[in-house]
């Protein structure tokens, strides 16, 4: 999947015109740094997968590590708003109602609060297992590029681990002291299977989908103003040709039945990616398989324009 070169593949049929963005999701970092992320509030951390604290370790109350989720919320360094790793400590964390890619611009940020401006190793994980280094943050408000590190722009990620680089530890909060960890490239993937939609061959949703697109449209809505790739996949049953053009009409089904439920919510773009038999996610070898791969997968990604707004280097 191609994303970072996804408005200029052959394949994008672009429908609708697109109003000007609000830019109206924008949080301000303890150094009075503003920062747009484009997804809004989704594109904070979630969970707190693990954390270790460092040693020296900070006092008692700033090892709250569930200080490190959702938005920023630094009041002052007397406030315990914030979690401090200790020298060397660690944290991951987990992104549930969102994830991240390398896209155009810079893809994460960490807001780092207190006096001293700690710098801490910033690595992600599509699985909590690999890990992949993002960058050094220099502390305060950092936003890292993943194209420094050069890391691929097909991957989702899911998890972030940041790791105290033992600059400063004495104080009352040794090592990094982390607000809130946030993707500015956020995606949100949906799959769904195209059976729940559609019945063999036919590109008309069954009446019984309405369900399951309403969810959709329910996940979506999360979201004030973005770009909705729909991409449709069949199984390697019939024809090539055949199935690409049964998946571009289901994918046209998909984003009208879309562009309906969401009309009077946000801002949205939508664009379809038919892919016919061409994408298999396993082997077509059983019919198990086969129905895994007949699928419509649906990514709502920042808006086209926040990318046109950022020089290209
Ligand atoms: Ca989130
Ligand atoms: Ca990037």
């Amino acid at each position: 999947m191609f994303f970072r070169f996804f408005y200029i593949a052959l394949m994008i049929l672009t429908t609708s015109g697109f109003a000007q963005p609000k830019y109206k999701y924008h949080y301000t970092g303890s150094d009075g740094q503003r920062v747009y992320l484009p997804l809004g509030k989704i594109s904070f951390a979630d969970q707190v997968a693990h954390f270790r604290i460092g040693y020296p370790k900070p006092i008692s109350i700033f090892r709250d590590s569930s200080q490190a989720l959702y938005q920023p919320d630094y009041k002052g360094y007397n406030s315990p708003d914030f979690i401090s790793l200790g020298c060397k400590g660690s944290i991951i964390l987990k992104f549930t109602d969102n994830g991240f890619m390398n896209m155009k611009g810079y893809d994460l940020i960490v807001f780092e609060v207190g006096p001293s401006r700690e710098r801490s190793l910033v690595e992600v994980s599509t699985d909590g297992r690999k890990w992949y280094t993002a960058g050094i943050t220099e502390g305060g408000t950092s936003k890292l590029d993943f194209d420094d590190r050069q890391i691929d722009p097909n991957l989702i990620f899911y998890y972030v681990r940041i790791r105290d680089v033992k600059d400063e530890c004495t104080g009352k909060s040794a090592g990094a002291d982390i607000d809130a960890v946030a993707a500015i490239n956020s995606v949100l993937k949906l799959t769904v299977n195209a059976d729940v939609l559609f019945d063999v061959a036919e590109h008309k949703l069954k009446s019984s989908a309405k369900e399951t697109l309403d969810s959709l449209a329910k996940a979506i809505n999360v979201v004030g103003e973005a770009t909705i790739l729909i991409e449709g996949h069949t199984d390697s049953d019939g024809e090539e040709e055949y199935n690409m053009k049964l998946s571009e009409n289901r994918c046209i089904s998909v984003r009208r039945k879309l562009q309906k439920l969401l009309s009077n919510e946000g801002t949205y773009h939508f664009e379809i990616k038919p892919h016919g038999e061409f994408n298999p996610r396993v082997e077509n070898n059983s019919e198990e398989n086969k129905q895994i791969n007949r699928r419509v997968e649906i990514m709502v990604l920042p808006p086209k324009d926040y990318f046109e707004s950022i020089p290209d280097n």
